[in-house]
């Protein structure tokens, strides 16, 4: 007689169904969705250092010269195949020897529609004098500007093939590579009075007159003289004086990612370059990433005729162009 009715049986099941219908414990919560990630593009140096090598095979690349000119058009046919909407900003800028400059503001955007946006910036031409060659003789010759220059628009270059290939999401990207930074006042005035902000002509043209009216960015990044092997980017005084919170971010982002070599907490002095101007008159908080050695002066190579091809190194070119892409693409997610 050890037979369950079935009738019993029954009963059991459906007690046990009910059971189940009525538990008044609510069901454990589904698991977490993972943190959105993105996966997070490879910044491809040798695309980089052709891109420099491009540049700087153009000539010396200083306004009112044919080299100049033809390297605006090679940057701008690029930077359209590559997918970014591309806007050529001209002016006529006024030099410290009284020459009318005539100057191209180059602006590749990715992503026009979205309002969150950021800036990253390089200054694209030469300087017109060496005027800190070891040699005397040779100080009234143009340099390459294979540091100073063409370094920071390769780096631009290969993130702008990255980011027409892999879009990007909650974001949007202004690369402007800013003309005549680079034809300031020598030291010794080259025998002209002496002219206040005479370095950043482009940048301060752009600042004051946006490719858009009413142009906004979060942040914004420049790259300046990031080719060297011995780079070594400190934090300088007029990028912590504007934009700490983006020092530090980016200077993060380079620790996290492995390049912390390069990117040094140092503090270094106040400078005057492009972000100087896009903080202060466009008023968007911009950082700067430039090669200071101790003592705050820039690489041996800096206004010589030795910045050229030699002094490239992919190591460098890749922890800059890798850093920068983090920084977007973690803004893509945030
Ligand atoms: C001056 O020497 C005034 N400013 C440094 C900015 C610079 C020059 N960047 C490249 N060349
Ligand atoms: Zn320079």
């Amino acid at each position: 007689m050890n037979k369950i009715s079935p009738l019993l049986l029954l009963i059991a099941c459906l007690l046990a169904i009910s059971a189940c219908k009525n538990d008044p414990k609510p069901a454990p919560p589904p698991p977490k969705p993972p943190k959105p990630q993105v996966n997070i593009p490879k910044f491809n140096v040798d695309n980089a250092y052709n891109f420099v090598d491009k540049q700087v095979a153009f000539g010396p690349r200083f306004m009112n010269t044919k080299a100049h000119d033809d390297c605006a058009k090679w940057m701008a046919e690029k930077l359209s195949a590559f997918g970014a909407t591309v806007i050529e900003q001209k002016a006529t800028l006024k030099a410290y020897n009284g020459k009318d400059l005539k100057a191209t503001n180059i602006i590749a955007s990715f992503n026009v529609p979205q309002k969150n946006r950021i800036l990253l910036c390089a200054h694209w031409d030469t300087r017109h004098i060496a005027d800190y060659d070891p040699d005397p003789s040779k100080r009234d010759q143009p340099i390459l500007g294979a540091d100073d220059g063409a370094s920071g628009v390769g780096v631009l270059m290969e993130v702008a093939r990255i980011l027409g290939e892999n879009g990007m999401k909650d974001v949007g990207v202004d690369i402007v590579l800013f003309d005549a930074e680079d034809y300031g006042q020598p030291r010794d005035g080259g025998g002209f009075p002496q002219m206040r902000d005479s370095y950043a002509l482009g940048s301060q043209y752009w600042a004051r007159t946006p490719h858009k009216p009413g142009y906004r960015a979060k942040f914004g990044i420049l790259l300046d003289m990031v080719g060297a092997e011995n780079a070594r980017f400190t934090m300088d005084g007029t990028s912590m004086k504007y934009a700490p919170h983006i020092m530090n971010k980016v200077w993060d982002v380079a620790h996290k990612s492995g390049y912390g070599r390069y990117f040094s907490y140092e503090k270094s002095g106040e400078l005057q370059d492009d972000h100087l101007y896009v903080n202060t008159i466009a008023k968007i908080p911009t950082i700067d990433i430039i090669n200071r050695q101790p003592g705050d002066k820039f690489g041996e190579h800096w206004h010589t005729l030795s910045d050229n091809m030699d002094v490239i190194n992919k190591t460098t070119l890749n922890a800059v162009g890798q850093t920068v892409l983090n920084v977007v693409y973690q803004e893509s997610i945030n």
